[in-house]
């Protein structure tokens, strides 16, 4: 089994967390980028696993990509409240380049008056893998916390400072690198996702 693994990811949180929590795992990270892959990828799948195949099929179609496993995360946040909103819209959510206070703070806002109890969400991320023989393998697994009334803690990215994490009284921001990737919803899918490639 390759141990070459190309990462289709143009998001840099995503990457720090991810070389993290595969790091154990005795492959060789590339992102698209560093592998030389420069395309631009149309993700209008319905579901997070849907995008997610989308992602390593169009990277691992590129010549760069041969004999490599291609792996891609897609998630979002889905706040109950809001009919599960931002869901797989999480990053285009108010526009692409809109920066993540001005989103947040737009959460928060479509929030005021919603008590503790009803503030309920959680991050869910999708895990693809597609092996150098053409297989392909998804996993998921989800965070389940609250929508806080500001943000909190400066770690992490896009929507983590507004997303607190009861068993910890703490925002996921405000969480060590050790500590989100522990109980994180890409944290538990990639380790799912490590099981299902020493079995092959
Ligand atoms: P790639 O497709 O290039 O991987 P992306 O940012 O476009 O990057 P997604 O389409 O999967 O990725 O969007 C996921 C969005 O969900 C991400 O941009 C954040 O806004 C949010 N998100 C996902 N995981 C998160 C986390 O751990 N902490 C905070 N926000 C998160």
């Amino acid at each position: 089994m390759s141990k070459q693994v190309i990462f289709a990811t143009g998001n840099k949180g995503k990457v720090k967390e991810i070389e993290m929590i595969l790091a154990d795992a005795g492959f060789e990270i590339r992102t698209m980028k560093e592998a030389g892959i420069r395309i631009d990828i149309v993700e209008d799948g319905k579901t997070y696993e849907e995008n997610a195949l989308i992602k390593v099929r169009a990277v691992a179609a590129q010549p760069q990509a041969q004999g490599c496993i291609v792996m891609a995360d897609d998630s979002g946040l889905e706040i109950d409240a809001l009919g599960k909103e931002p869901g797989v819209y999480s990053a285009r959510y108010l526009g692409e380049d809109t920066p993540y206070s001005v989103k947040n703070a737009e959460l928060i806002r479509r929030l005021e008056g919603v008590p503790d109890e009803k503030r309920t969400a959680r991050f869910v991320c999708a895990i693809a893998a597609k092996l150098p023989d053409g297989g392909e393998i998804i996993t998921r697994s989800t965070i389940e916390g609250r929508i806080g009334y500001e943000e909190k803690g400066s770690n992490g990215f896009g929507y983590d400072p507004i997303f607190y994490y009861p068993p910890y009284g703490k925002h996921t921001a405000e969480l060590s690198e050790e500590e989100k990737n522990q109980v994180s919803h890409r944290g538990k899918a990639l380790r799912l996702m490590k099981e299902e490639l020493k079995k092959i």
